[in-house]
């Protein structure tokens, strides 16, 4: 009987024990994910304090169904959480790596993480079991470096184990559900992997496409390269409306309502750990050859948006008569998107740092933060905008959107100001109560001072 028609029986049995490394977002769900599949799962980290959070059942993220499948699946005890000093790769008969990979200041991929795990692996604790590379990696990354790590084993990839890559799709606001829920890439070094490694992830996740490792890998950064483009090229049509007199939203709306036409949407720049770094992932290779410009640009254009953001801000005080160090600047949300407390390169905190510099007085209300940020952070949206001159949207959760400026204005001084960068209220709304409105992407020819934007003054 071949190798991988063992591995697909004890799949089958569910008689494997998973290890996943790194309990981030990505790795608890898919330790939950397998663990309630009816697997033996441990995951492991390297932050103790993670791993007791883990094991009692104090999980960050606010997705209930995560919660519960964890909560379950320990008090069944199939799932475990462990200190990755304790890891030894011979004690499992598949190990999922979910380890972070950043990019350095000079934006090259660190795989320091990636590379540690493999280093613990060796020729006993491969045979017959399966590797998978969830972490995102540069093109090439398991034919190139995982293949050969496997190889100086003197075990056989795809023949006496199994290596692939499966890249997560996940979103960090509710990753257990997209988890099971999206189409999961498979792509094994060779057809044995594919197959090996398809056969587990049908355990758990809806659909599964497969593919070769390549493939999975340049697939997954192109997914997340293509939202950072069409962003920037959305951020820069904003750009061209506020020149023009026009409004994004409605250009938008109208390009969108042809077939083949996906724009999305405008904002005060890209934030996350994801695609904030997954372009410069896919321009490592540096053999490439040919220039390429469009997703570096791209890049260039999303970090650019929260310079723009903090310009209009310090514009709309400066066109009513507000010294900037005299003003007080209110500022809804600090996670870099929606229904998420995550700061990690949002577009946000880089505008609230400016407008710090500038000596301007800042109160910041985020239901979904937990940092303090060194005081600033006040516990509730009146709170937040009373006596300020300016209230300035800068994620937009679902708990602003309710908001009745008409509340809002009597709480605020003389002749407030509202510049929403993520399009959360309506401006005819704002103008009718008596803001002066400023938006990304909101152009009017009339505008007094900064010629694109409108004041009902
Ligand atoms: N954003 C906009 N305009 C939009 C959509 C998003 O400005 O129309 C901004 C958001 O506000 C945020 C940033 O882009 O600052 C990134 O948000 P996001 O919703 O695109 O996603 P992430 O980074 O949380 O997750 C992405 C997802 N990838 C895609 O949707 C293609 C997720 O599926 C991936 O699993 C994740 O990256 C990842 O881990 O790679």
């Amino acid at each position: 009987m071949k190798v991988v028609d063992d591995f697909v029986r004890e799949v089958e049995a569910r008689t494997l024990d998973i290890s996943v490394i790194g309990l981030g977002y990505v790795g608890i769900s898919t330790a939950a994910a397998f663990a309630e599949s009816g697997f033996r799962v441990t995951g492991y980290d390297i932050d103790d304090e993670t791993v007791s959070m883990i094991s009692h059942n104090q999980i960050l993220i606010e997705e209930p169904d995560l919660k519960m499948v964890v909560k379950r699946n320990f008090e069944a005890g199939r799932l475990k959480a462990e200190s990755y000093s304790e890891f030894e790769a011979v004690g499992s008969d598949c190990i999922m790596i979910c380890v972070q990979t950043p990019v350095n200041n000079e934006k090259i991929p660190d795989l320091a993480f990636v590379e540690a795990v493999f280093e613990k692996l060796n020729n006993a604790s491969l045979r017959r079991k399966a590797v998978v590379l969830v972490s995102t990696v540069p093109p090439g990354t398991l034919s190139n470096y995982a293949k050969h790590v496997v190889e100086k084993t003197h075990l056989k990839p795809d023949e006496e184990m199994f290596l692939a890559y499966a890249p997560e799709r996940i979103s960090p606001g509710n990753p257990f559900s997209e988890f099971t829920r999206n189409p999961r890439l498979i792509g094994g070094i060779g057809p044995n992997s594919t197959a090996a490694v398809a056969s587990l992830f049908e355990t758990v996740c809806r659909k599964v496409v497969k593919t070769d490792a390549v493939s999975a890998e340049i697939s997954k950064l192109a997914e997340n390269t293509y939202r950072d483009v069409n962003i920037a090229f959305v951020n820069e049509l904003s750009l061209i409306c506020e020149a023009a007199g026009a409004d994004v939203t409605e250009v938008i709306r109208l390009a969108n309502s042809h077939p083949r036409v996906a724009l999305h949407r405008p904002g005060p720049g890209v934030g996350g750990p994801c695609l904030t770094k997954d372009p410069y992932f896919l321009l490592a290779n540096n053999s490439i050859g040919q220039e390429i410009d469009v997703i570096a640009t791209a890049r260039r254009t999303n970090d650019f948006m929260s310079v723009h953001a903090a310009k209009i801000i310090m514009n709309a005080l400066e066109s009513a008569g507000i010294k900037k160090n005299q003003s007080a600047v209110a500022l809804l949300g600090m996670a870099y998107k929606a229904g998420v407390g995550d700061m990690r390169c949002s577009p946000a905190v880089r505008i609230k740092d400016v407008l710090l510099t500038e000596g301007i007085v800042l109160r910041i209300y985020d239901p979904y933060v937990r940092d303090d940020l060194n005081g600033l952070i006040v516990d509730s949206i009146e709170e937040c905008v009373r006596g300020a001159d300016c209230l300035v949207v800068l994620t937009d959760h679902l708990d602003f959107k309710g908001i009745n400026l008409g509340k809002v204005k009597p709480l605020m001084n003389r002749r407030p100001i509202i510049v929403d960068t993520r399009r959360v209220f309506d401006p005819q709304e704002a103008l009718r109560v008596g803001f002066s409105y400023y938006g990304i992407g909101y152009g009017m020819k009339n505008s007094p001072r900064l010629g694109t934007n409108f004041s009902s003054g």
